[in-house]
């Protein structure tokens, strides 16, 4: 490409699951100039200060350009496509032969920004005859997805933009996002005197600062205060009863348990004021609208699985569904879930949730003589050796493995224990899109079209599962000739083979991406190849929301696929009504069936659980993984992307500092049941006494141009243990590390 300075192109910000649609100036190869996109259907122009630093991803000195192969002295060689490909394929077929092909397990598939080659995966994993997978949803949102599962079949999202009331427990949307335009609308709530916001968070965040009414719970009692809160709207006869008749099933023995909660000792218990904490129970009644988000403080904390029961509680009770402002089922592009029941592991018969393996558990299905151990893995995306709890037991298990691969823009923790990496193209340099498509009544999806050649030595993804297909044999190429030619004479043609191969030849069943993309693929517009699994999902939109899509403007799948294709910006793919929710609820009864027995025995039995999870040995609740303002994951692995918090501060208290003899500044040791690591401190009014945090995305080794290794900040998950985890999803506790705090630097803790 010429040093010129291009036109203005539509694509992306990949740094968190919002997506914000971002145009671009590129020079070079250079993303010289960034700004908001106005024509992004759903973000509409908007970004925070991450959006602009995105260079600092697609330049940067931990990029990988060639296929490597580990050598026998654990340095790596760089190999050519050909003979990465060949040799992987031959080994993954040899694992499937020797051991079956369930022994190798997936993990990854897509970050925030990338789900479009993780769509191709399938069709190999499938060849091979795997079975297991998982992803970071395994350490975050499994519990709640299976609270979903049991009370609607569907996830629910708040439409906190129309909200009268909105409720964020344990999220902190000013730093983390996580839904369009999250500063400007929750500028708007704290702005109108109608509106309020309710935060549950031991931290006084920049979020909680904005809040009507902040319920500074007790760090990991957050079970006690949502109980209270719900028992208020029961006790004091503020439910919605004529929704509860109509569209609730089990009503009954919800409030039963209800009832016997003593409000007063459960506010004591999480340290909120009693009055508060009934003040905003009977906010939420007094509401029209009512939309809560659940995240990490409680999702990452104990009791986690009962607490997204207790919060989804709050708005079922007060009848805040299928209305504006309320809390809604969506439709998706794919879902981020695999339908059906609870499965288990094979080696610590773990719950596998949406079909996903808790994280948690990964090393342990591995670190054994069990016969039915992981053998081989492929990480897609993702970064386990450093976003898994404890680290150290995580790489263990990669070393015991017999082949890893790992496919990758950077040479990541995980590369460096992997027998293959292969280097992906970046998000800027494909085809690419994002399947966090959650919104409702609007829900947008967007194909964002390269801006840049791959970089030399890289493939998109789509391209490697292809050829990793080819390599297997598994489909007969002749098998694809009239899709090849159907393709060629349209989409209409195209349907219609598409239809009789698939229901003809079984291979080609088991295998649609691939056969999308060899068949399909070549016929789309130049670097689009990679959308071609986009065509099945559109038909399957046009499937299960005929209507919603027809009222977003698209006659049909191939409609909706033109419209992907060419709308550069991104498109509006369904628009609901209000009523839609009930459809979108799966039970028979369309009624949200509101007992889970299983739950409410676990809140029978919270006035016996232990006070606190902390020792004399461990006295502090760290808070391992905060998101701030300078961090975004394991995705900008440059550490001059930060303008501040160039270390990672440890947040202490003032009191702890105080106590401890610590000093903005100061060094200090943070150990846990599961090692120890040196921070920086930075003594902070916005913690309580006895909690302190360190932020998540710090502890990456990066080289610099002189060839200096720098590891700024600590690695969170040096200081994890995998067994500290949620009884019924397996997701870990992270927000709830008991640790000791100790000084290093005394002399610099007086100054
Ligand atoms: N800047 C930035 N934004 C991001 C990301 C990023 O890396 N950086 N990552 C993205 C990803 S992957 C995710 S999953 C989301 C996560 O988004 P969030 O869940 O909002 O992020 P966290 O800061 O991890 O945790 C949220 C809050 O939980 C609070 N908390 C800690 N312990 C407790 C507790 O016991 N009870 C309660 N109620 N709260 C507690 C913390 O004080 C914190 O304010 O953010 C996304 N957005
Ligand atoms: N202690 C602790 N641990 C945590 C958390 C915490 O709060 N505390 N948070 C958890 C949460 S919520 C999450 S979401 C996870 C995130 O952890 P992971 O799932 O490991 O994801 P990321 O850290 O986002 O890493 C993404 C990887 O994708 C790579 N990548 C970027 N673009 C591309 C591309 O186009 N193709 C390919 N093939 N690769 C690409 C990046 O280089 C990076 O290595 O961490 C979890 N771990
Ligand atoms: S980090 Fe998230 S909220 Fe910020 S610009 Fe990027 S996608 Fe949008
Ligand atoms: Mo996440």
């Amino acid at each position: 490409m010429s040093d010129q300075t291009s036109d203005w192109q539509p694509t992306a910000c990949i740094l968190c699951e919002c997506n914000c649609g971002i145009i671009v100036q590129t020079e070079g190869r250079t993303l010289a100039k960034i700004r908001g996109d106005k024509d992004h259907p759903g973000t509409q122009g908007y970004t925070c200060n991450k959006a602009l630093r995105l260079d600092h991803y697609q330049n940067n000195r931990a990029r990988l350009t060639s296929p490597l192969r580990r050598r026998a002295d654990g340095s790596y060689e760089e190999i050519d496509w050909d003979t990465a490909i060949s040799e992987i394929a031959e080994k993954f077929s040899q694992i499937r032969d020797t051991y079956g092909g369930d022994k190798v397990f997936y993990y990854g598939g897509g970050g925030q920004g990338n789900h479009l080659g993780g769509a191709y995966s399938g069709a190999f994993l499938k060849a091979i005859g795997a079975r297991y997978r998982s992803n970071a949803l395994a350490q975050e949102k499994t519990g709640e997805g299976w609270v979903d599962s049991l009370l609607y079949g569907g996830h629910t999202r708040g439409e906190f933009e129309h909200a009268e009331v909105s409720v964020f427990v344990g999220k902190n949307p000013w730093m983390s996002q996580s839904f369009p335009r999250a500063r400007v609308v929750l500028n708007e709530i704290a702005k109108d005197p109608a509106r309020s916001m309710i935060v549950l968070d031991p931290v006084l965040t920049d979020t909680a600062k904005m809040a009507d009414f902040h319920l500074r719970v007790t760090p990991g009692t957050d079970a006690w205060c949502l109980a209270a809160m719900a028992a208020v709207l029961v006790q004091e006869n503020l439910c919605d009863e004529a929704f509860l008749a109509e569209h609730v099933t089990g009503v009954d023995a919800v409030k039963a348990v209800l009832r016997d909660v003593d409000i007063t000792v459960y506010a004591a218990h999480c340290g909120v004021d009693e009055e508060l904490l009934r003040a905003a129970a009977r906010r939420m009644a007094s509401a029209d609208s009512v939309a809560v988000f659940e995240d990490l403080g409680v999702q990452q904390a104990p009791n986690s699985t009962l607490c997204s029961y207790l919060d989804k509680m709050l708005w079922i009770l007060t009848g805040s569904f299928a209305k504006r402002g309320g809390q809604h089922l969506h439709s998706w592009m794919a879902p981020l879930f695999a339908p059906g029941g609870v499965g288990r592991t094979p080696v610590t018969g773990a719950p596998v949730i949406g079909g996903l393996t808790p994280s948690n558990v990964v090393p342990q299905e591995i670190l054994t003589d069990h016969p039915d151990r992981f053998r081989a893995m492929i990480v897609e995306s993702s970064n386990p050796a450093h976003s898994i709890a404890d680290s150290g037991q995580v790489a263990a298990a990669l070393r015991a493995l017999e082949l890893v691969v790992v496919i990758d823009v950077a040479m990541t923790e995980t590369a460096r224990l992997a027998h293959y990496v292969l280097p992906a193209a970046s998000q800027f340099e494909k085809a690419e899109a994002t399947f966090f498509n959650l919104e409702f009544p609007h829900n947008t999806f967007q194909l964002r079209h390269p801006i840049l050649e791959p970089a030399e030595g890289t493939l998109p993804e789509p391209e490697i599962w292809a050829r990793l297909m080819r390599a297997l044999g598994y489909v007969d190429d002749a098998d694809l000739e009239p899709l090849r030619r159907a393709a060629r004479e349209g989409l209409d043609a195209y349907a219609v083979a598409f239809l009789t191969a698939v229901s003809t030849v079984p291979t080609l069943a088991k295998a649609l991406p691939y056969v999308l993309y060899e068949t399909l693929g070549p016929t789309l517009p130049d670097g689009l190849r990679g959308a071609a699994a986009l065509w099945g999902l559109a038909q399957k939109v046009a499937m299960t929301y005929p209507e919603a899509m027809r009222r977003a403007g698209h006659a049909d799948g191939n409609a909706l696929f033109e419209a992907i294709l060419t709308k550069r910006s991104g498109v509006t793919f369904t628009v609901h009504d209000y009523a839609d929710d009930f459809a979108l609820i799966t039970h028979a009864d369309h009624r949200i069936a509101f007992e889970i027995p299983e739950l409410l025995d676990e809140l029978r039995r919270l006035p016996s659980a232990p006070p606190k999870l902390t020792t004399d040995e461990f006295p502090i609740v760290l808070a391992a993984g905060e998101r701030r303002a300078y961090t975004a994951n394991d995705i900008l692995r440059d550490p001059s992307w930060r303008k501040r918090d160039g270390d990672g501060a440890l947040r202490i208290s003032v009191e702890d500092a105080a106590a401890l003899g610590l000093a903005d500044g100061a060094r200090a040791r943070v150990t846990t049941a599961a090692g120890s690591a040196e921070a920086t401190v930075e003594v902070s009014e916005a913690m309580l006494p006895g909690h302190a945090a360190l932020p998540n995305g710090f502890g990456l080794d990066y080289t610099g141009e002189d060839g200096t290794v720098t590891v700024p900040g600590v690695a969170p998950n040096a200081l994890t243990s995998s067994d500290w985890r949620d009884a019924f999803a397996g997701t870990p506790w992270h927000k709830h590390v008991p640790a000791r705090i100790e000084a290093l630097d005394p002399v610099g803790a007086l100054s």
